[in-house]
């Protein structure tokens, strides 16, 4: 879609992209097309201080965010998340790992497919191009620094904006990469995982590293070597690959075997440059069946599990899972998480929900105690989060205009979580569940069934003794409802 109406700083050039404005990702590309020339940028880079800079809080209304426990009724305190309460042996902090995303938190504005934006930013006003990237650096980092956020995450094009051409871009973005380092360095708030943006301009309408257009391989390869480098040099602790556009529309133009063929030697190239460079991050792929496309290849856990072994990839990439791309795909958090967990490949959350009345990815802040604790649980289950952690890939609502709502959505998450945590912890103490869990695989703990995961017996043996004993034992009740009431004790 190309919405003329230059909406923002009023240069009447600007032109605006957007695959669906309500995500929320920075899109704006100045100078609206390669071949137009935008003096414009280069000048007011020069001489335009963003007012950032003299101003010294946006939120002064807002304290630092601080524990009061679950009896304070300070809206702007936590109620649960104590970062230095040990739980199982680590602080909540540790455990949990927080991350606050730039894309949604400090690009989102509101718009969705059938309106414009609702939230305008005072700190954005008459500012575009890469001296509103500037001025939301600052920004971005108050809000993470009052909410206690150890880490966050961006996309290339979420902090410095399209340029004209790649080197154009390059340099944008090497421009706010030193302004995230030093506010980093400000605030010793890490960079959890970068990413690219390969899903929002035209040139990648038909996927990146699935592009049938070669050109455009070799474009999102440039631009993963550049966001690598930034991700190297910020000291991210990861790296992401979400297939925005990586599968199809239709099968009738779509060679898959090739397109997936592609996607495997892109990584690889990915995992190869990452070598050359010293950048010892994890690598995740973020799993999530449609939307933009019909159908995107890296589907769900079990796909990208699949994808990822047949192309020799599963060393190098854990896999990021979140929780709406899980609810679309048909399945729980829980189940993505457990199907990760599993495979030895449960790396990183973003963490949000989705809405059962409504059919696509509302990236809604999780506040369901039920799902985080599910989520908490099988973390700790598999030895909980080492390079990632939970990270809020989560927007406040389009009606939610005030910058004091990021914050109540953050502490929202951050308590969920919490609260979460704090459950999956008292229910792995108490026992009961796991003994439950164990005794119901008993039979495989002895005699026939440990001589069968012993892998002694055959087709043959076992139907000797099935001859014999002609019946199998009784199964016992799963007694799921005794088990939802014994989870709810806790919760
Ligand atoms: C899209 C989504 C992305 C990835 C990073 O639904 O979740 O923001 O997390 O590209
Ligand atoms: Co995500």
């Amino acid at each position: 879609m190309v919405d003329p109406r230059g909406r923002r700083g009023g240069f009447g050039i600007d032109f605006v992209v957007t695959l669906r404005p309500m995500v929320g990702y920075a899109w704006e590309v100045k100078g609206s097309h390669p071949a137009t020339p935008n003096a414009t940028d280069r000048t007011t880079l020069q001489i335009h201080r963003p007012p950032t800079q003299i101003m010294s809080s946006h939120f002064p209304d807002v304290p630092k965010i601080a524990f009061e426990g679950p009896k304070s009724k300070n809206p702007l305190s936590y109620k649960h998340y104590n970062p230095a309460e040990v739980v199982e042996g680590k602080t909540m902090a540790e455990h949990l790992r927080f991350s606050i995303v730039y894309w949604h938190t400090i690009c989102g504005q509101g718009a969705d497919m059938f309106g414009g934006p609702t939230a305008l930013r005072p700190w954005e006003a008459g500012l575009s191009g890469i001296d509103l990237a500037k001025a939301r650096v600052p920004v971005f980092f108050e809000i993470a620094e009052k909410l206690g956020m150890p880490y966050y995450a961006f996309h290339d094009r979420d902090v410095a904006p399209h340029g004209r051409t790649l080197r154009e871009s390059n340099e944008y973005l090497d421009t706010i990469t030193a302004l995230l380092k030093e506010q980093q360095q400000r605030t010793g708030i890490k960079l959890l995982w970068g990413t690219a943006q390969l899903f929002v301009h035209p040139r990648f309408m038909h996927g990146a590293a699935t592009s049938p257009n070669a050109e455009t391989f070799a474009f999102a390869a440039a631009q993963v070597k550049k966001a690598l480098e930034v991700t190297h040099a910020l000291g991210g602790a990861g790296y992401t690959f979400w297939g925005g556009r990586e599968g199809y529309s239709t099968l009738w133009n779509t060679d898959m075997k090739r397109e997936l063929e592609h996607l495997a030697k892109f990584l690889h190239m990915a995992v190869d440059y990452a070598k050359e460079i010293g950048f010892k991050g994890q690598f995740y792929i973020e799993p999530k069946p449609k939307e933009p496309t019909k159908h995107q290849y890296d589907s769900d856990a079990a796909a990208c599990l699949n994808f990822l072994r047949e192309y020799d990839l599963l060393p190098y990439l854990k896999l990021n899972l979140e929780t709406n791309h899980a609810t679309l795909a048909g399945h729980s958090m829980q189940h993505e998480m457990e199907v990760a967990g599993a495979a030895g490949a449960l790396g990183s959350i973003d963490a949000n929900t989705g809405d059962l009345l409504l059919g696509w990815d509302t990236d809604q802040f999780p506040t369901d105690i039920y799902l985080t604790t599910q989520c908490m649980l099988v973390a700790l289950k598999y030895g909980g989060f080492t390079t990632g952690g939970v990270n809020f890939d989560s927007k406040v609502r389009r009606e939610s205009i005030d910058p004091v709502d990021l914050f109540h959505a953050h502490i929202g998450g951050m308590d969920a979580f919490a609260r979460g945590l704090k459950i999956a912890a008292a229910i792995r103490a108490d026992g009961r569940l796991a003994d439950f869990v164990k005794e119901r695989y008993s039979s495989w703990d002895s005699g026939l069934g440990a001589s069968i995961e012993a892998g002694k017996e055959s087709f043959a043996s076992l139907e000797k003794i099935m001859l014999e004993k002609g019946e199998a034992a009784a199964c016992k009740s799963g007694r799921q409802e005794f088990l939802e009431n014994l989870i709810n004790e806790f919760v």
